[in-house]
């Protein structure tokens, strides 16, 4: 299949203060086009990728060590779902019914699941992304560096945050730690989480 960036389902302005328009502007229009590009060179129409789903050429690229699809189809994939996992308005405490259940059973309750959370990318060295995903049925707080994710990992994502410089550093500089505070508790779409997680296997 041709890769092509997806439009945010928002304005650019539409997550200030605690992400800026200039943020957006640079992340969706310049980062993640790159990486829509790039894909199309690497896992494009005429290579071996062609016809499969991008969640399954995350998975054969990571099996086969294949660092630049890793790379940018992980990373397009991320994306896509990175500006649906954020909503103006978002974040907030109360979760949909299937996923509270879950986060209480497999996570120790909200509290400490957006704690680990937070640590989870506060401690991700260099570049990746913190998640909460499903493996063999249960809940569970990971990361991943640079453009993997949990598909490759025999896990199915249904929450990520890019701590990518490039996703903080206009608003926020060097304070990783408050940028992953103030996503969680502003800007995350539990909606979109929750359908995620009504997809996951
Ligand atoms: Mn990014």
């Amino acid at each position: 299949m041709t890769f092509k960036l997806p439009e945010l389902p928002y304005a650019y302005d539409a997550l200030a203060p605690h992400m800026s328009a200039e943020t957006l502007q640079f992340h969706h229009d310049k980062h993640h086009q790159a990486y829509v590009d790039n894909g199309n060179k690497v896992a494009g129409p005429g290579t071996k990728y062609d016809g499969k789903s991008i969640e399954d050429i995350c998975k054969a690229a990571f099996t086969a060590k294949d660092a630049p699809v890793i790379n940018n189809i992980g990373q397009h994939y991320n994306h896509i779902h990175f500006w649906q996992w954020m909503k103006k308005g978002g974040g907030g405490k109360k979760l949909p019914g299937k996923l509270q259940t879950m986060v209480d059973k497999d996570c120790g309750g909200f509290d400490k699941m957006r704690a680990d959370f937070v640590n989870a990318g506060v401690t991700q060295f260099g570049s990746g992304w913190a998640w909460l995903a499903v493996k063999g049925g249960k809940l569970e707080v990971v990361k991943t560096a640079n453009g993997e994710n949990p598909l490759m990992h025999g896990a199915s994502p249904i929450l990520g945050v890019d701590v990518w410089e490039h996703s903080y550093y206009i608003d926020y500089r060097n304070a990783r730690p408050k940028y992953l505070e103030t996503w969680f508790d502003h800007l995350v779409n539990w909606e979109y989480v929750e359908a995620m997680l009504g997809k996951a296997k």
